[in-house]
């Protein structure tokens, strides 16, 4: 197995049960350069589950709450949250760039530039060009853009400030396709029900590691 610097590969488990979680988290960590949750999980098992998770996988956790709140409830939210032991926080930045501040100031943050569903379209997607701006200012570690809209992905790419890295879910269930959106220009894709609601979350998951290697 090789080292994590070329895993491109997130786990989103969202499963609601802790022992549950830990198996697929322990199983298909060789292939994994970080493991994402989201409300599910932390609502059926608590926030120590962070914990946990890392102590089992030794990865990182990227912790999904799509964070879109005044500055002071975000900061008290992501306080909690880094203190479990997150090392990434998902913040949504329409709310603002005092809301994202606040959040920066605790630890490292992925700014929502672009959602993967549908009605992204609706409110979301018009306000990209802002929501991209607003990240070359702040500087986070990573956006997240639609791994379903690849030439989104380039879009944002072609705009964005060399270093942000692009995380993009979407991939499976919601229709897009791995090697698509690397070749856009994303540097990691995310996947939930395509490994944790599969028959072998550890050989679905290995499969989709071997997808990323060529790109
Ligand atoms: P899967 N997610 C998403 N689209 O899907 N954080 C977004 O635009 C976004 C997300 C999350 O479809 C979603 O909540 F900003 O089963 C889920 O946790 O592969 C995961 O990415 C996709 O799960």
């Amino acid at each position: 197995m090789s080292g994590s610097e070329d895993r491109r590969l997130i786990l989103a488990l969202d499963v609601y049960e802790r022992e549950r979680a830990l198996e697929i988290a322990e199983c298909t960590a060789d292939y994994l350069w970080a493991v994402k949750v989201n409300w599910p999980l932390i609502i059926g098992s608590g926030l120590e589950i962070i914990t946990e998770l890392k102590q089992v996988t030794g990865l990182p956790i990227i912790a999904d709450l799509k964070l879109a709140d005044i500055p002071n409830t975000n900061r008290l939210i992501a306080s909690k949250v880094f203190e479990a032991g997150a090392d990434y926080i998902i913040a949504h930045g329409f709310v603002g760039s005092d809301s994202v501040d606040a959040v920066m100031g605790l630890g490292k943050t992925i700014i929502v530039v672009e959602m993967s569903h549908p009605g992204a379209k609706e409110f979301i997607q018009p306000a990209t060009d802002k929501l991209i701006e607003l990240a070359n200012e702040l500087e986070p570690f990573g956006v997240i853009a639609p791994a379903t809209r690849p030439e989104r992905v380039s879009y944002i790419r072609s705009k964005l400030k060399p270093g942000i890295k692009i995380l993009t879910p979407g991939v499976g269930a919601q229709g897009g396709r791995a090697g698509d959106v690397l070749k856009a220009g994303a540097d990691y894709i995310i996947v939930g029900r395509s490994i944790y609601a599969s028959e072998n979350p550890r050989k679905s998951a290995r499969m989709l590691y071997a997808e990323t290697l060529g790109v």
